[in-house]
């Protein structure tokens, strides 16, 4: 870590899992990447004081606030992360980019396109003085999705015909699964739609490097009541089967078929109710030239297919992307040994602390986020259409 670098200092705000991984990732960066600013964990703010301490002094960060205006009043902060549910997102980032701090913003960018429009507004404003926003679709940055975009881009795979995006989890399969606040319209904005298809919808898009131009979809929610309290098992498990029980207001689950703007085919599919599925984000295209397929559960491998090998010798290959000359993978282990979740995090910090030093827009701008949210309203609004095809504006 060079120690005369200069800092970034950043402030978060929230502190559960979202901002367990951030941290992890703000401290870990420059100690595997040289990087031009060393990011410096100046303050996280939380509304419950004990709670925040607690989780400052876990997590690493020098201070703490129990409002975040507070945070960005402070004159000693450069940078704000936005680690909190969707509902937050658009008056937190518009106040911290109109005080002159850069942002980062968890995903979906927002509950609903008017609020991601403002907020997209507000970041093309702050980008003309130099001060940038960008939002946490974090598998970009996985090693495999970083190779497959580099495929796609040297046309490996040639005229991109099909793209077949899955993201399937379990955590809500039991029915008396505690009702969180992931399952609130009013702070989730939409249930796997949002917090999970959200994710592949960009990862498709940037790979593909082309975006959904219009769909047809279908969305349902299995369960419509859940327990109110309960003990939490990761994100899910069992709550208690007698007792109160509130309305889930979300999706269970959602699934589309599209047309992307280069004529490509695309057929979707998110949901948390996929029984011994636990985080699969796949990914399969098919070009003129060759294939490519993912799933995060075997994250460090990309399967390729090239019909150019020899007839006999043709199929998928299994790329294992642990070598140096894989995206992001040279400053970790030795060659081999593979990298996980948390990852993904380093490495958007990585990048987005590149970009801010060297004062170029990092990507996925609010303006990339801002499609994903047209997509997701356009899903959303054909369900209730009976499945009627939408354009996305
Ligand atoms: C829960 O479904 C969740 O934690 C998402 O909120 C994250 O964005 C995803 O990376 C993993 O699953």
């Amino acid at each position: 870590m060079a120690e005369h670098a200069q800092k970034l200092r950043v402030g978060m705000v929230g502190y559960a899992f979202m901002g367990a991984a951030h941290s992890h990732a703000w401290r870990t960066a420059p100690r595997f990447f040289d990087q031009p600013l060393v990011p410096e964990l100046t303050a996280v703010a939380g509304r419950n004081p004990g709670a925040v301490a607690e989780a400052a002094e876990r997590l690493g960060w020098q201070s703490v606030e129990t409002d975040w205006r507070r945070l960005i009043e402070r004159d000693d902060i450069d940078l704000i992360d936005i680690c909190t549910p969707g509902d937050t997102h658009r008056e937190i980032a518009i106040a911290a980019l109109e005080a002159g701090k850069h942002v980062l913003c968890e995903k979906p960018l927002a509950n609903s396109v008017a609020d991601a429009e403002a907020m997209a507004d507000a970041a093309r404003q702050a980008s003309a003085h130099g001060t940038f926003a960008m939002c946490g679709f974090t598998y970009r940055r996985v090693p495999a999705i970083a190779l497959a975009k580099r495929f796609v881009q040297e046309g490996r795979l040639g005229e991109i015909r099909h793209v077949r995006g899955q993201y399937l989890q379990d955590w809500l399969s039991d029915e008396n699964a505690p009702l969180t606040w992931r399952l609130d319209k009013s702070k989730a904005g939409s249930g796997a739609l949002g917090d999970i298809g959200a994710h592949v919808i960009d990862m498709a898009q940037w790979v593909t490097g082309s975006n959904i131009a219009g769909l047809s979809a279908i969305t349902t929610t299995f369960v419509t009541e859940r327990p109110v309290s309960g003990e939490l098992v990761g994100l899910g498990g069992a709550g208690a089967a007698e007792g109160p029980k509130g309305p889930v207001t979300v999706d269970d689950a959602a699934a589309f078929t599209a047309r992307f703007d280069n004529g490509a085919f695309g057929v979707f599919e998110a949901t948390r109710f996929a029984l011994g599925r636990k985080n699969a984000i796949r990914l399969e295209i098919n070009g003129s030239k060759g294939s490519i397929a993912f799933d995060f559960e075997d994250m460090n491998v990309l399967q390729y297919f090239d019909s150019g090998d020899d007839a006999e010798a043709q199929g998928f290959r299994r790329i294992i992307v642990t070598e140096p000359v894989h995206p992001y993978v040279a400053n970790w282990w030795p060659a081999g040994h593979g990298l996980g979740y948390e990852h993904g995090f380093t490495h958007q910090v990585v990048d987005l602390v590149r970009d801010l030093a060297a004062g170029v827009q990092p990507h996925p701008s609010f303006d990339d986020a801002l499609q994903v949210q047209r997509v997701l309203d356009a899903v959303e609004a054909s369900a209730a259409d009976g499945s009627a095809w939408h354009p996305i504006a």
